[in-house]
């Protein structure tokens, strides 16, 4: 039997500095809310879930039912065991303080309950995406001035992905490690030891109906990707695009690629789609941990201050040197 998720926690917590039986608790009780969530997408309309909520969320995105489920999960699975300070969701305007009848503990949690929720009512992958951060030192009430630290400061980040499987994958700096859902038994097994991105890869993804909208390096990189054995590359790409973060990092952790959601000229207000703090962050921890890149295009990912919870950012992540020449790309516009 492989080793279940719980003992290899309690073996990276004796790892990581000044861990304490915290960590473990954490992590256990984010596990318990994938788990939680895993049923209710697993279910799907079985129990009615699918659908509009009919609401909107900080980012003026209309919100599935699961979307407002999901967070509910979240909130009420991490909020009583003094292990956070505070949490922090794609579907929340603010912080979330812990409430008062609660503990305070020593971390911050961000996290997308549901990534990729458009794919929910076609039954295409979704998942999703948490980081956890310390809390600074002598603060009990923490603001959202306290999350604004940059990713390398991540104590941990990982994905869940409900796909034919579910599966839990994460880092805390000692490389990536995947687990999967034995539903039977109800526990996470060890079955994706050391996850390692190769450094090469002939498979790209982007949303190519924004290409238009793309800066000169980008749209440079993919039409020598699309011009294959007839252009510069020489060698044929392949392309995929899910619109599902979680499902696009898993295999590129997998077999390799990269994943692009770039600046674009589609909404100038915006720095590309995706969010710092609960989606690129946490992705760059695990594909830097798995060996790969994770950029801008103009500088690393991790080593951006945020300005606030919900900031966007441009992503272009996975096999390293695909990333490295996408940069190159942006050097020399
Ligand atoms: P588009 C899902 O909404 C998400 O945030 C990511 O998971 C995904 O990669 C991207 O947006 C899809 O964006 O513009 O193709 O729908």
């Amino acid at each position: 039997m492989s080793k279940s998720l719980i003992q290899f926690i309690i073996e990276e917590q004796r790892a990581i500095p000044g861990a304490t039986g915290d960590f473990t608790g954490l992590l256990s009780d984010i596990v318990s809310a994938c788990k939680q969530i895993a049923h209710q997408v697993n279910k799907g309309a079985l129990i009615g879930v699918l659908g509009s909520a009919g609401s909107e969320n900080v980012q003026g995105e209309t919100q599935k039912k699961l979307d407002v489920i999901t967070n509910e999960i979240f909130l009420k699975s991490n909020e009583w065991a003094g292990h956070l300070a505070a949490m922090a969701s794609e579907e929340m305007d603010d912080i979330y303080p812990i409430p008062a009848k609660y503990p305070k503990g020593k971390y911050l949690l961000t996290f997308d309950p549901l990534d990729g929720s458009s794919n929910i009512d076609v039954n295409i992958s979704v998942g999703t995406i948490f980081s956890i951060l310390r809390c600074p030192e002598g603060i009990t009430n923490p603001t959202a001035d306290d999350f604004m630290q940059p990713g390398t400061k991540q104590v941990c980040a990982g994905y869940a992905l409900y796909g034919p499987n579910t599966m839990l994958v994460i880092t805390s700096g000692n490389g990536v490690n995947g687990f999967t859902l034995d539903r039977d038994v109800g526990d996470f097994f060890l079955t994706h030891p050391n996850m390692t991105i190769p450094a090469d890869t002939l498979e790209f993804a982007i949303n190519a109906s924004n290409e238009r909208y793309w800066e000169a390096p980008v749209q440079r990189y993919v039409k020598e990707c699309i011009a294959g054995k007839t252009g510069p590359r020489g060698v044929n790409f392949n392309m995929r695009w899910v619109a599902s973060m979680v499902a696009e990092v898993h295999r590129i952790l997998t077999r390799g690629g990269v994943f692009m959601y770039p600046k674009d000229t589609k909404d100038p207000s915006k720095a590309g789609k995706l969010r710092l703090m609960y989606e690129a962050n946490p992705m760059s921890f695990i594909v830097e941990q798995a060996g790969g890149m994770s950029h801008t295009g103009y500088e690393r990912i991790m080593d951006i201050k945020p300005s606030g919870l919900h900031q966007r950012v441009p992503v272009i992540l996975g096999s390293k040197n695909e990333v490295e020449r996408i940069v190159g790309y942006h050097k020399e516009a």
